[in-house]
């Protein structure tokens, strides 16, 4: 169905989407562009945050909408879920309210404790070493196969992040335990200021798959439709025990890499503006207007009504009491080492006896 040998360009939807018409599922575009367009709305919010002290460091993902909606909608409630740091969106599908997301950018644990009953529950936590979860990913999906659960495990990266060992031991595991996972990268084409051609001589990150056995597939990160097509094939070869695959997204980091960078230092504004111009929402809502499944009233009542839930989402967030200092042992332990029981038990006491 795909490009089972990685091709030099993206698979890609959208120029098609015309005359694929009567057979797009067009309630479910709908779907994603309006997801796209909230998170984008909670990214601008997230930043101006961080810019105004009330919110910590923030990774944005403007840019990457089309790919983080698409995964959060090709999820099915009995996958799991291995983030990295730009998929806000995907979080929010799965279940996290956009509060929480907050509280864990502005450094609350409690940000990480997904609301039981929802997908999220199965998923894990952002993982700040970069690479580090694609091994994570590897053990779920070895237990996931292991209990012959009908399951797929989705876990993301940046670009960046495959020239680490643990991308490569993660693949190669998937490969030769036929795993039921999906590994995909985020290509923004940047790693923080390490542009792509610096990052790996491969042909593509696609082309990487080869080794290790597995299908590699490479995907116009920009093209919602595209998206959501790989990664329902790939999350279903999965689930059907037919093995790994690593998908390619590829994309453009349209933000600096965190609010603690400026990008403007190491790239080219040309370079930017050009990116600009196949950003993945202003390119669905075009398809979606032209054809008649969208149009200017329904885009301005929309958009209201995601400024009034990112508002609502700021003031949760803002109200909150403040965390146990005890959250930073109580989050990252099941049982507490006997060695640090004396230390959670003085800052219980400094913290008026708060238990998380
Ligand atoms: C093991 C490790 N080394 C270095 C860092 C610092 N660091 C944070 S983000 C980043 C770049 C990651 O780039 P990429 O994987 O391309 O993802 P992107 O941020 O572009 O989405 C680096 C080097 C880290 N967090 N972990």
């Amino acid at each position: 169905m795909f490009i089972t040998q990685p091709s030099a360009s993206p698979y890609a939807l959208h120029e098609r989407l015309a005359s694929l018409d009567n057979n797009s599922d067009w309630s479910r575009l709908t779907d994603a562009y309006q997801a796209m367009v909230l998170i984008r709305c909670f990214d601008k919010k997230a930043v101006n945050l961080q810019r105004t002290g009330q919110l910590g460091t923030y990774a944005s993902c403007l840019g990457a909408e089309a790919i983080t909606v698409a995964a959060g909608l090709a999820l099915q409630a009995s996958d799991y879920f291995v983030p990295y740091y730009r998929d806000h969106a995907t979080q929010h599908l799965r279940g996290v309210p956009l509060h929480q997301i907050l509280q864990y950018w502005g450094g609350d644990e409690r940000g990480n404790a997904f609301p039981t009953g929802t997908p999220a529950e199965r998923d894990m936590p952002n993982c700040v070493p970069i690479a580090s979860q694609l091994t994570h990913a590897a053990g779920i999906a070895t237990k996931a196969k292991l209990c012959h659960e009908s399951a797929a495990v989705l876990a993301t990266c940046g670009d960046g992040a495959t020239s680490r060992g643990d991308f490569y031991e993660s693949l190669n595991v998937a490969g030769v335990w036929q795993l039921p996972m999906v590994l995909m990268v985020n290509n923004n084409q940047w790693a923080i200021s390490v542009p792509g051609q610096l990052q790996t001589a491969s042909k593509s990150i696609a082309h990487k798959a080869e080794a290790a056995g597995i299908e590699g597939i490479r995907v116009d990160g920009n093209d919602l439709p595209a998206m959501l097509e790989v990664l329902d094939y790939a999350l279903a070869k999965a689930r059907h025990g037919k093995g790994a695959t690593l998908v390619e997204a590829v994309s453009y980091r349209l933000s600096d890499h965190t609010t603690a960078d400026d990008a403007s230092r190491y790239r080219k504004a040309s370079d930017l503006h050009h990116a600009w111009q196949r950003e993945p929402v202003a390119r669905l809502r075009k398809v979606l207007v032209d054809l008649g499944h969208w149009n200017a009233d329904r885009e301005k009542q929309w958009q209201q009504q995601c400024q009034q839930d990112v508002d609502k989402a700021v003031q949760t967030y803002l109200n909150q009491p403040p965390q146990p200092a005890t959250d930073m042992l109580d989050y990252l332990y099941d049982q507490l080492p006997e060695s640090l029981q004396k230390q959670r038990a003085a800052l219980s006491a400094q913290s008026g006896g708060h238990h998380a």
